[in-house]
């Protein structure tokens, strides 16, 4: 089945008990037995819930994997993967990444006496060259939150391969239309499906998609044992937004190749971040591992001063400031202030974050009226 056949088709099944043809939002708690154990697969919302059913199968369908697994934030999936570690266990992680994910880490998970590596990812041996007996997981995400670095999975699959450690991915910015890390080598996909895969900036939600039944079975364990699941309500939206996937993405990455075109040329812009222009310094990584090269773009106007940024935010008209992406409308960020704040400013150079860096999410609007609110803003 090709992939925008899953999006519609994959994991949903008409309602067994009406015919209806969407899934229906399983508003319970409970489920009554006929007796203690004979149930019809259900006992407790916490565990399983049918609408969150449908959705796991369908993300599970669309990231090539087994098993999926939804949670009530990206955090969460991502707070999951990590009660999977002990104390002493070391994580490899690249040094440009969600400022959430490397709070989770430093702020929580350092407490519990798990140690964080964060290294530049564009070269394989400087991880390779942490890796110890006490490595658990290679944490990657890619194109990377908010400069736009591409990770060679396969590369990275490798080498996790190779010493025996998971090798997670955040699949976030890209998606499975995109991308599928499950089928470069990765052991474990995490969502922020908040993003892309719900689409409309209307719910918050995260998953984990994983091959290996052993592996889910731990991660099922966390996920009822810990409780951090969503409601039948957001996951209906999320199966909802999943139907259009593939023709929203179409167009993310259509009007983000004409911003980002745009951007290049213009005389008051230093430089513009986009895996598809020949020039990125991993474009034939992205090349090989994308189908395309998606919506987001991070650019800094020449003068690399922050007063300049956060003015030509302010004049934005289409491009809503706010934090998240992936929604149908374009929104435009400050990381070094908002989506990235709980990254020590030292930490954030080091990978490239300046305070001068805006963050577009190009939504599917009229490339036209985008292109023009750019000009205006930035003038
Ligand atoms: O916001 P939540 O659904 O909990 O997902 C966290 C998360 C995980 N991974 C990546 C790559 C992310 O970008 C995020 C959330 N990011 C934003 C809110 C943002 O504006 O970048």
């Amino acid at each position: 089945m090709k992939f925008g056949t899953k999006a519609i088709h994959a994991g949903v099944e008409p309602d067994p008990s009406t015919g209806a043809i969407m899934t229906p939002i399983y508003q319970t708690s409970t489920y009554v037995q006929k007796s203690p154990g004979d149930h019809k697969g259900y006992e407790y919302s916490r565990t399983h819930n049918p609408t969150r059913t449908a959705l796991q199968n369908a993300l599970a369908a669309l990231e090539n994997g087994k098993h999926g697994l939804c949670f009530a934030s990206g955090m969460a999936a991502i707070d999951t993967i990590l009660k999977l570690l002990k104390s002493g266990d070391e994580v490899i992680s690249t040094n440009d990444l969600y400022g959430g994910s490397y709070r989770i880490f430093t702020k929580i998970y350092q407490d519990y006496g798990i140690k964080f590596h964060f290294v530049n990812m564009n070269d394989l041996g400087s991880v390779e060259a942490l890796i110890n007996d006490k490595t658990r997981l290679i944490w990657v995400e890619t194109p990377t939150n908010p400069l736009l670095n591409i990770i060679d999975i396969a590369g990275c699959a490798a080498i996790a391969k190779k010493h025996n450690i998971l090798l997670v991915a955040d699949n976030t910015f890209a998606t499975p239309y995109l991308q599928t890390p499950l089928d470069l080598g990765a052991d474990i996909v995490i969502h922020s499906l908040t993003k892309y895969m719900a689409g409309h900036s209307d719910v918050v939600m995260g998953a984990i998609i994983v091959n290996d039944d052993e592996l889910k079975d731990r991660l099922a364990f966390i996920q009822n044992a810990c409780g951090a699941t969503p409601g039948p309500q957001d996951c209906f939206l999320v199966l909802r937004g999943l139907k259009t996937l593939h023709i929203r993405m179409e167009r993310h990455c259509q009007n983000g190749r004409k911003v980002a075109e745009y951007l290049k040329k213009h005389p008051k812009v230093e430089k513009v971040l986009w895996p598809g222009f020949e020039d990125h310094k991993n474009h034939h990584i992205a090349k090989a591992q994308m189908n395309d090269f998606g919506g987001m773009i991070s650019f800094v106007l020449k003068g690399d001063r922050m007063e300049d940024a956060i003015k030509t935010l302010e004049r934005f008209q289409y491009f809503a400031l706010a934090e998240s992406l992936g929604g149908v409308e374009s929104l435009c960020g400050h990381p070094a202030t908002m989506t990235h704040a709980s990254i020590p400013g030292v930490e954030r150079m080091k990978g490239g974050l300046s305070d001068s860096l805006i963050r577009l999410s190009v939504g599917i609007e009229d490339a036209e009226d985008l292109i023009a609110d750019l000009e205006q803003a930035i003038g």
